[in-house]
């Protein structure tokens, strides 16, 4: 065999994920190194990051600190067992993760991405009740446009229908909330809407319909990010979190989006003063540095878990690289950045100013609706009719060429800056995307 049959810019072997492979082919974009706010491209231009990469680079690119203990861990432990072994930046990381959770949420599963995290939440609530004696809870309850990572569990409980249809009958037993997405009620507010908090009634006609003793967990994001910025209406979270407990169902919040600063606090549980029994994270725990997850469980979950084993191995789950050495000494040193800089201060002081350059695009072409929370915006545009996404994927495309890079999904295009944007940045974001605005059809 030769080993170098292929030139090195062959594009063919590498299926990208969640791409249209045939398109980025024809037209490739390309990133080769990356600092602070901005993307250099292949070509030499330097673009600004208006999306934190894929919501995880929270502290911005490179930052000297997180490369500087990467380096180090790599070079003094490279790799051990988590199974029957330890290593000290594990339970390091895990007590500070613990930390950024309000008391009560004290133990930490690490996994390895967003998916894994969702996927090991769901299995500690099933295995939970099954401890308890009540196995019957088996039924889980995610919510229509809910985004939770492509593993089968998570596209279960996920609500967003091309992530589901082409890969069978998923897991059995779920049903889904409505989503809280209304613009009829509620188009171009700031921040939360006040309408809607009557919505998360509808868990208890899911209780009604399959009997609470049936249920295991409900999970939502508790501001949903991937399918758009959809914001939880004022009170809607705290009205979940009551008719769980007055089932005995597990509330999950699918943090992976909202830890780790994204809405100006260090967690979404501490920003909407809602608590829940699991919090899964991933993204902002390494500043998107190395791959790493984790799942931060009530102690009285894990206490129980504990206390009902039938066998020496309590929890019979992990991941190979469960709680890695270097993700660890990523994760400490990019806690460290957020702390010592002050970013999740940094990133609720600047959110006014944020609100208002999300708002500034009202009354833009095709736009229709314009959301904001923390340092999270969406700006949504009117489909062209016949051609769903296409707006917007030509504006993404547009904004690229003028050096900025925006996220889409379907046609809102959904903004998440690192948490050390400027606000001249801020105002060079908004001003491309009127600028491309202007320029689709
Ligand atoms: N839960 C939530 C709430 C997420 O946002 C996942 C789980 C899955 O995480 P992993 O690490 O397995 O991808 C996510 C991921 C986007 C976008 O552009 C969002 C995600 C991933 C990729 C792109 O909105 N969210
Ligand atoms: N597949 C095979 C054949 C394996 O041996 C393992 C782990 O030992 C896995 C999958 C799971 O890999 P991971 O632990 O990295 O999720």
């Amino acid at each position: 065999m030769n080993l170098d049959s292929r030139a090195p810019n062959d594009l063919n072997s590498y299926w990208m994920p969640f791409t249209s492979n045939r398109a980025f082919k024809s037209d490739p974009r390309m990133i080769v190194a990356a600092e602070g706010m901005y993307y250099t491209t292949a070509d030499g231009r330097k673009v600004i990051d208006a999306t934190a990469g894929l919501w995880c680079v929270n502290a911005g690119h490179t930052r000297p600190r997180i490369v500087e203990a990467v380096q180090a861990q790599v070079a003094t432990l490279d790799y051990a067992p988590c199974f029957n072994f330890g290593h000290p930046r594990a339970f390091e990381l895990a007590n500070r993760v613990a930390d950024l959770f309000p008391d009560g949420l004290n133990t930490v599963f690490f996994t390895n991405s967003g998916s894994e995290s969702v996927d090991t939440a769901l299995k500690i609530a099933l295995a939970y009740h099954r401890g308890r004696r009540d196995g019957a809870r088996t039924r889980l309850i995610g919510r229509e446009r809910g985004y939770h990572g492509v593993g089968f569990g998570g596209i279960s409980v996920g609500g967003i229908v091309k992530n589901r249809m082409y890969f069978g009958s998923l897991l059995s037993g779920v049903d889904h909330l409505p989503h809280t997405h209304n613009p009829d009620h509620n188009a171009f507010t700031r921040g939360c809407p006040e309408w809607g908090a009557h919505l998360a009634d509808d868990l208890e006609r899911i209780v009604a319909l399959h009997d609470a003793s049936t249920i295991a967990a409900v999970i939502v994001e508790p501001m949903a990010g991937s399918t758009g910025v959809l914001l939880p209406p004022a009170g809607y979270l705290q009205k979940l979190r009551e008719i769980c407990d007055r089932h005995g169902i597990l509330l999950i919040f699918d943090e992976v989006i909202t830890a780790f600063g994204r809405l100006g606090a260090a967690t979404g549980t501490e920003f909407f003063g809602v608590q829940p029994d699991i919090a899964t994270t991933a993204k902002g725990l390494t500043n998107g540095v190395i791959p790493m997850g984790a799942v931060v469980v009530d102690q009285r979950i894990y206490d129980s878990v504990l206390e009902h084993a039938d066998a020496p191995i309590e929890l019979f789950h992990g991941y190979t690289y469960s709680g890695h050495p270097v993700a660890a000494a990523a994760g400490l040193a990019t806690l460290d950045t957020y702390r010592e800089e002050g970013l999740f201060e940094r990133a609720a002081a600047l959110s006014p100013y944020w609100e208002n350059a999300v708002h500034s695009l009202k009354g833009a072409r095709h736009v229709i609706d314009l959301r904001n929370l923390g340092l999270a915006g969406a700006v949504e545009l009117e489909p062209r009719p016949g051609a769903p996404g296409a707006r917007a994927t030509e504006a993404m495309i547009k904004a690229w060429e003028r050096g900025v890079m925006i996220r889409v999904t379907a046609d809102i295009i959904a903004l998440s800056p690192p948490l050390i944007i400027e606000k001249a940045e801020i105002d060079t974001v908004f001003g491309v995307i009127g600028d491309v605005l202007r320029e689709v059809a």
